[in-house]
């Protein structure tokens, strides 16, 4: 049951599809107390479990910790952090009461979850409507919320193929020689990643002539071996006399404005460059349509960054501090003085009170940024959908975002943004995963391998262990680091291993991501949502994976594998590429030796798993099926079976096929 409250008159988000009736008072949960902000508390027992967020840092039990929803473009993802770039605004109170509770708000959200004092739970917001919704148990009331936010983003079946992406990829050149280092080491590949260098200095909408003389033909060069070509697309339009896009969006008064109704100029990579009022419904069209140069080019999938916004500088603060600076030219500089310089240029960057001076248009009226601020990424990822399917109604594209809000699950998915090349990621991407999943959120998944800084052979090989389960599979690494394609490392027969149970597991994979889109469910849940028992309550480091899986990968360095909670009895298969071995183990904990060239993970009991011969790429693959199973009866399963690309209306693409045991 789900009832709605509303404080203060809230900005409409977008987040939820249905119309609810608001209910007087306050939810019976909350003590709620008005003030500058509106402030919800609740006492947590002593075994209460928090869970949800999203993307956000830490367990996936939340309590313990202060976090904001506030998107925030900052890549050094530590445990001290408080907002990442996204804004997932639900959690699940989970014990002696269970109720999940929305606050839609697209400012600033605080919510401090046992951290203040471990026993109170409370948040803080601006103007929201804030749902309160029950259940029978944690399933149901997740299930719930999802039907509130309306179903998941489904993407054709080849972007769960393997995709290598690099900041740096320079021209052609760079691409193919990618493309030809992973033909040669027989790896396989589904997808080539174009980062910001594809672009003349960083116009959106633009190709650099010099460095791709022939989009639209290495596209197609492409395509014809299986493999697609996805661009990025930054949120900032360079500020360019000349440039179309600029000069458009400038007459018809498409950008962000100041309090004077003037572009409000900011810094992002082209230098000097206006936001797109995608909050504003003519600009979001315009916007979106802008992705035709790139759609004729035959791009089918596109990856939105940026969109924070980031805003590296606004131009008025700018000019302010580079003043401010010259007016110590020739005097000494104290060291409070000098940190306060140093500190007035780092500062400029998403800089807070940037978020106070530019407006948007909107249906709801005039709107000042900070109080939408969320909503960025998620509007700009919906202006793309939206042209899509005008574009092309009767196919899916591949579209994910840096930045967003709940309510962007209809239409794209997401990568969680600059993590690093540390172990730690590992852990932090597995356990996004299910909060990501209880937001409505399916296709995620993390730079494998990691951005910043210098990744490992043996850390890509484990990362890429986790990595095959997760739907959106892309290594992903920032300029002027180690060079992380696949190719570049010394045991190749160990990355065709491990990058071939991608393509084994395939149709499992497809068909319960599919059926978990049309149906509201989560693919990856914690233990705790599945077994009773205190042990699964609390394990932070294994996941169900779909309904017949879980898995545990390894996630330290020089481990010979790891211990592993088997909450029931089950059948342990090592997988490297096509083929496997099984072994029933015992309810109970076990140490699992993981080899670097294996991927494991454990059958649940009374389920089975299609699973196909590997393949150099999702189009390749020949659709002959067999069946892992753990099995004493017939026992049916629901294969997704369609062509990959048409849209996905309704479960007629659905089968259910009955699987004899053996
Ligand atoms: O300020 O386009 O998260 O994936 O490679 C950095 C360059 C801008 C941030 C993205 C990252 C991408 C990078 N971008």
């Amino acid at each position: 049951m789900i009832k709605k409250y509303v404080y203060g008159s809230p900005v409409k988000t977008g987040a939820t599809v249905m119309e609810i009736a608001a209910e007087g008072g306050d939810p019976a949960v909350f003590a709620v107390e008005r003030g500058e902000r509106y402030s919800f508390s609740c006492a947590l027992g002593e075994k209460d479990r928090v869970y949800g967020l999203g993307e956000q840092v830490r367990g996936i039990n939340k309590r313990g910790w202060k976090y904001e929803g506030w998107n925030t473009d900052d890549p050094i993802i530590t445990e001290g952090r408080t907002a990442l770039y996204a804004s997932h605004n639900f959690i699940v109170v989970c014990g002696a009461r269970t109720f999940g509770v929305f606050f839609d708000c697209a400012g600033r959200v605080q919510f401090d979850i046992g951290y203040t004092r471990r026993d109170a739970l409370s948040v803080t917001t601006e103007d929201a409507d804030v749902y309160l919704i029950e259940g029978e148990d944690i399933n149901a009331i997740i299930h719930e919320f999802r039907t509130l936010i309306g179903r998941s983003y489904i993407p054709p079946r080849w972007a769960f193929g393997y995709g290598q992406s690099r900041w740096g990829y320079q021209s052609e050149e760079d691409i193919m020689e990618v493309v030809e280092g992973y033909a040669n080491s027989d790896l396989p590949l589904d997808m080539i990643y174009l980062d910001i260098d594809y672009m003349e200095r960083f116009k959106d909408f633009t190709v650099d002539r010099t460095r791709f003389p022939d989009l639209k033909g290495l596209a197609a060069r492409l395509k014809a071996r299986g493999i697609r070509l996805v661009p990025i697309i930054d949120a900032a339009v360079k500020a360019e006399p000349g440039y179309s896009v600029f000069e458009e969006g400038v007459a018809r008064g498409y950008f962000c404005k100041d309090a004077a109704g003037d572009p409000f100029i900011v810094g992002v990579w082209p230098g000097d460059s206006a936001l797109p009022d995608v909050l504003n419904e003519d600009a979001r069209r315009w916007f979106g349509e802008q992705y035709r140069v790139l759609l004729d080019c035959g791009i089918e999938g596109f990856w939105n960054d940026m969109n924070e916004p980031t805003i590296f500088y606004s131009r008025r603060r700018l000019e302010h501090t580079i003043d401010n600076a010259s007016s110590w030219q020739g005097k000494s500089l104290a060291l409070g003085d000098y940190n306060r310089l140093i500190a007035s240029f780092t500062g400029l960057q998403n800089n807070p009170l940037d978020y106070k001076e530019f407006y948007h248009e909107t249906e709801q009226g005039r709107i000042v940024h900070e109080r939408v601020h969320n909503l960025y990424g998620y509007y700009m990822t919906r202006s793309a959908a939206e042209y899509f399917e005008e574009y092309a109604p009767e196919k899916r594209f591949l579209l994910f975002s840096r930045s967003s809000y709940i309510g962007m699950h209809r239409y794209g998915g997401v990568w969680t943004g600059d993590n690093a090349s540390w172990w730690s990621h590992i852990l932090l991407n597995l356990k996004m995963l299910p909060s990501l999943n209880m937001c409505g959120f399916l296709y995620c998944g993390a730079d494998l391998g990691g951005f910043g800084g210098d990744t490992t052979e043996e850390l890509l090989l484990r990362w890429l262990a986790l990595g095959v389960f997760t739907p959106l599979m892309r290594n992903h690494a920032t300029n002027g680091s180690r060079l992380q394609e696949c190719y570049r490392f010394t045991d190749m027969q160990a990355f065709r291993n491990v990058l071939g149970v991608r393509y084994t597991i395939l149709p499992y994979l497809y068909s319960e991501f599919v059926r978990c889109a049309l149906r509201g469910e989560m693919l990856f849940r914690p233990l705790a949502f599945v077994y009773d028992d205190e042990r699964s309550a609390h394990v932070e480091d294994q996941l169900l994976f779909g309904d017949s899986v879980m898995i545990a990968p390894v996630y330290e360095e020089n481990a010979m594998g790891r211990y592993v909670y088997l909450p029931e009895e089950m059948k342990l298969i090592r997988m490297k590429g096509g083929s496997y071995t099984e072994e029933i183990l015992s309810c109970g904990d076990h140490f699992i030796e993981v080899p670097v060239d294996e991927v494991v993970f454990f059958l649940r009991p009374g389920k089975v798993m299609p699973i196909a011969a590997p393949a150099d790429c999702v189009e390749r693959m020949d659709g002959a099926l067999r069946w892992l199973q753990f099995i004493q009866q017939p026992t049916a399963y629901e294969l997704c079976e369609d062509d990959g690309i048409s849209p996905i209306r309704g479960e007629e693409c659905l089968r259910r096929v009955v699987v004899e045991p053996q």
